[in-house]
């Protein structure tokens, strides 16, 4: 007997079940089951197939839903979701001409927020980012990255990594927690990167032992964090168990990309300026692109990352938000899809696997999440489109229907079902 039959799916979108990331052609498949039936119990998958005529599965409970789209939980694998105040002043500088980097480096940007976050007790970074984190899962996402980098010193540090433990805690749905204390200088250490860094280190081992972030990360762009800084951190990183990200060649082409591949990171991150050798190399690899085109449409950049040339090239792509106060304010993975397609020139069975099953291997949760698995947490979303090439082309709303984590309707508009 199970506790619920969804019944009537018109499309179930059923992404590989697979430990290395899907790369090149691989990203081109998507398998997909029409007038198929889900079936839940105790909060997880129990039964996939297709609906028999005449066939009856006994279950407590029963949902019609009415020929319309079920895909799993998106999975967001990259987001700045946990800070305080906001940004809003700063729409006008970029208006005005001022490169993003201009503003960091006058004190605005990233220590802006750095300010706020520090000013913020706990429990007012927990109620925000919980506010933040309701809206993600709203437009179907079922699991989350979230990184630190608004503290910039131990105390605020820990007290970002903390907030995420207890949502965690609080919310049934998956999550993961990134260390990005080099995200920014602080002005008290200006001309002494190397020795902020050294701090940002020697803060590893207690955040390990506290379980308080899986990933390390760090800001490897010009005015920020070097190549050879980037590599010090990382490895330091590395050697006490954490796996490795990084944020390489958003603007500037410094070499990130090599790096990752080089030091084998889970993910590497932006890649707009990435080098062709850099392509190259991610396609010989299983680092995952994680692309972020919301924040280059937001920066008002020209330029996107060249999604076509690493997919055709052979290398795993996923997308995510970046959801933060500066680059990318929207909690939208939606939108990114749209963004993806116009912006990205994907395929649509290409997108969904970057948000899925991609996104999933990008912050190591694939025996968990990325798709739908028997006896895995019933994380799925029900869809108001169609098909699913309808999602990417009607863009900027939101068309999750209902978003279920561990079997039971979470969020979503709940229209007509
Ligand atoms: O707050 O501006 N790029 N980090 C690197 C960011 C953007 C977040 C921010
Ligand atoms: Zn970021």
């Amino acid at each position: 007997m199970y506790d619920l039959l969804l019944f009537n799916i018109g499309q179930l979108l059923l992404p590989a079940s697979s430990s290395h990331p899907l790369k090149g052609e691989e990203m081109k498949h998507l398998h997909v089951i029409e007038k198929a039936a889900l079936a839940v119990k105790d909060g997880r998958v129990a039964w996939i197939g297709q609906t028999v005529k005449g066939e009856r599965l006994e279950a407590l409970s029963y949902l019609d839903v009415q020929g319309k789209v079920i895909s799993p939980g998106l999975v967001d694998p990259h987001t700045h979701f946990v800070f305080a105040g906001s940004r809003e002043h700063e729409l006008a500088l970029k208006q005005a001409g001022v490169p993003y980097l201009d503003i960091l480096a006058s004190g605005g940007g990233i220590l802006s927020t750095v300010k706020s976050t520090k000013n913020s007790s706990e429990d007012e970074l927990l109620t925000k980012s919980s506010f933040h984190l309701e809206r993600m899962i709203s437009y179907g996402v079922t699991t989350v990255e979230g990184k630190s980098g608004y503290g910039l010193d131990r105390e605020t540090e820990l007290k970002q990594l903390r907030v995420m433990k207890k949502l965690q805690e609080k919310y049934p749905i998956q999550m993961v927690s990134t260390f990005l204390g080099p995200h920014a200088i602080p002005p008290a250490f200006k001309g002494e990167s190397d020795q902020f860094l050294e701090e940002m280190i020697s803060l590893l081992k207690e955040i390990k032992e506290q379980s308080l972030a899986e990933y390390v990360d760090i800001f490897c762009e010009t005015g920020v964090f070097t190549v050879e800084q980037s590599k010090r951190f990382l490895e330091a990183g590395k050697k006490l168990g954490f796996g490795m990200k990084i944020h390489a060649d958003e603007i500037d082409p410094l070499g990130g990309t090599e790096l990752a591949v080089t030091l084998g990171a889970t993910s590497a991150d932006h890649l707009v300026a990435a080098s062709e050798e850099g392509i190259k190399q991610l396609s010989t690899s299983n680092t995952v692109a994680v692309l972020l085109p919301g924040t280059t449409f937001y920066l008002g950049k020209e330029h996107y990352a060249k999604a076509r040339k690493m997919i055709d090239g052979g290398a795993a792509v996923a997308l995510a938000t970046d959801f933060n106060p500066g680059s990318c304010v929207t909690e939208n993975l939606q939108m990114i899809m749209s963004l993806a397609a116009l912006k990205l020139n994907m395929s649509a069975e290409e997108i969904w696997n970057a948000v899925t099953i991609n996104a999933a291997i990008a912050i190591g949760k694939e025996d968990v999440a990325g798709t739908l698995r028997i006896g895995a947490q019933a994380d799925f979303v029900i869809w108001d489109i169609p098909n699913y090439q309808y999602l990417p082309y009607h863009f900027g709303v939101n068309h999750a229907n209902s978003v279920f984590v561990a079997g039971k309707r979470f969020g979503g508009l709940n229209h007509e079902l």
